[in-house]
């Protein structure tokens, strides 16, 4: 093992073991910074080989996500080369008329925007107890950021979906690394079909850069971030859903809940969807030490598809609970900054907690739904603070 420290002195590290095979390497969990990654600033490295950045929470304190603090959740390559005027989008499969795209043809259909809180359906996994195999994440693999591009449903109403056409499976140029199976997953119709379903080639204003699927992506909003094809290529409408080791067994929820620490029977699960109901507390930061003076607690809280409704900050470990104050900046699908000013009333060892509820009736509940792969943690946030004088 290559220590944290002797990689940082040598940076050639990166380049000299680009080839090595390092699944699970990661030191993130002193909230390091990571080296230098083309167009990111301050984030904590999860993972080199894949590249994987987490956004810290100090990050989680405006209600756009700039792309330098977006986190990357990458399962194979980034494209190492992608041509813009050689790129064609194709739309195939159950269709009356397939298409093949070109940049400057996606650029002549009518673009849409939507404003999306994406987050990784292993955000948290770190939290997860009994511990989990897979990416360590804590409370920053989320980010929210404005996507634009044509819509899905334009380009599939354009090749004309036939009555078999029922899922939509997307594939992109990632390169993948021998034997591992590609990232193909696929969406129902019905979520391709919807209005805020797009093919994003841009983010907060400008083209999406390589790290997050240049140059277009699918956008799946409301849902976990793997349906949101990056460096997308192929479209393919299917009559029944992709199976592929991303749909199955990966990325799916046990029909019940099972045992924690248990295994699940792969015919008793399904796909995940949606996001859960959760909030994060970005600031104060685990373990800090305040002065006996009013402090700010803050952070973002999200619902997927459904609105977050309320926030409520505990500081006496969960016996009472106040609502926070949401921010005024809002839209369906994006997160909702909230923030409570809070007097401590003795210097003291203080836990704060934060609990989301949305407009589906669901709150954050004090224990997460334990799964074999750590997906859609959203136990109730807790930070633990001192006071003094
Ligand atoms: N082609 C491709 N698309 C992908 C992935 C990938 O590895 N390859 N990762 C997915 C996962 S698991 C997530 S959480 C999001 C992350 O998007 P971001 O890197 O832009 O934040 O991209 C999704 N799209
Ligand atoms: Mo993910």
């Amino acid at each position: 093992m290559i220590s944290r420290r002797d990689f940082l002195k040598d940076a050639s590290w990166a380049l000299a073991t680009a080839g090595m095979v390092h699944p699970s390497l990661s030191w993130g969990a002193d909230q390091s910074a990571a080296p230098a990654v083309t167009g990111k600033q301050g984030m904590i490295l999860r993972s080199f080989r894949f590249l994987d950045l987490e956004m810290p929470t100090e990050f989680m304190n405006t209600w756009i996500t700039p792309v330098p603090h977006f986190f990357v959740r990458n399962h194979m390559f980034e494209p190492s080369t992608l041509d813009a005027a050689e790129w064609r989008l194709r739309v195939s499969g159950e269709v009356e008329k397939p298409l093949s795209l070109s940049l400057t043809d996606l650029r002549k259909i009518e673009s849409h925007s939507v404003i999306n809180t994406l987050e990784c359906a292993g955000n948290g996994r770190g939290f997860q107890s009994p511990h989990v195999p897979g990416i360590q994440w804590q409370r920053g693999a989320v980010g929210n950021a404005r996507f634009r591009g044509p819509r899905l449903g334009d380009l599939l109403r354009r090749a004309g979906v036939k009555p078999a056409g029922k899922y939509v499976m997307f594939h992109g140029l990632d390169e993948v690394p021998g034997k591992v199976p590609p990232f193909i997953r696929s969406i129902p119709v019905e979520k391709a079909m919807d209005s805020d379903s797009l093919i994003a080639t841009s983010m907060n204003g400008a083209p999406l850069t390589r790290h997050h699927g240049f140059p277009a992506r699918a956008l799946v909003p409301g849902w976990i971030g793997a349906a949101s094809c990056k460096w997308l290529s192929e479209i393919k409408v299917l009559d029944q859903e992709f199976e592929g080791n991303f749909m199955k067994p990966g990325y799916r929820m046990p029909d019940k809940p099972i045992e924690p620490g248990g295994s699940a029977n792969p015919d008793a699960t399904h796909p995940i969807t949606g996001l859960s109901v959760k909030s994060v507390i970005a600031g104060p930061k685990d373990g800090t030490t305040l002065k006996h003076a009013a402090v700010e607690i803050h952070g973002a809280a999200w619902a997927g598809e459904a609105d977050v409704t309320k926030v409520e900050i505990s500081t006496d470990s969960g016996v009472t609970w106040t609502r926070a104050q949401l921010g005024t900046e809002h839209a369906h699908y994006a997160w909702r900054l909230w923030s409570y000013w809070w007097k401590p009333s003795e210097r003291a060892d203080y836990l704060i907690m934060s609990r989301a509820s949305d407009s589906q009736g669901r709150m954050q509940p004090t224990t997460a739904v334990w799964n074999p792969s750590g997906y859609l943690y959203n136990a109730i946030d807790q930070v633990k603070v001192h006071v003094q004088a």
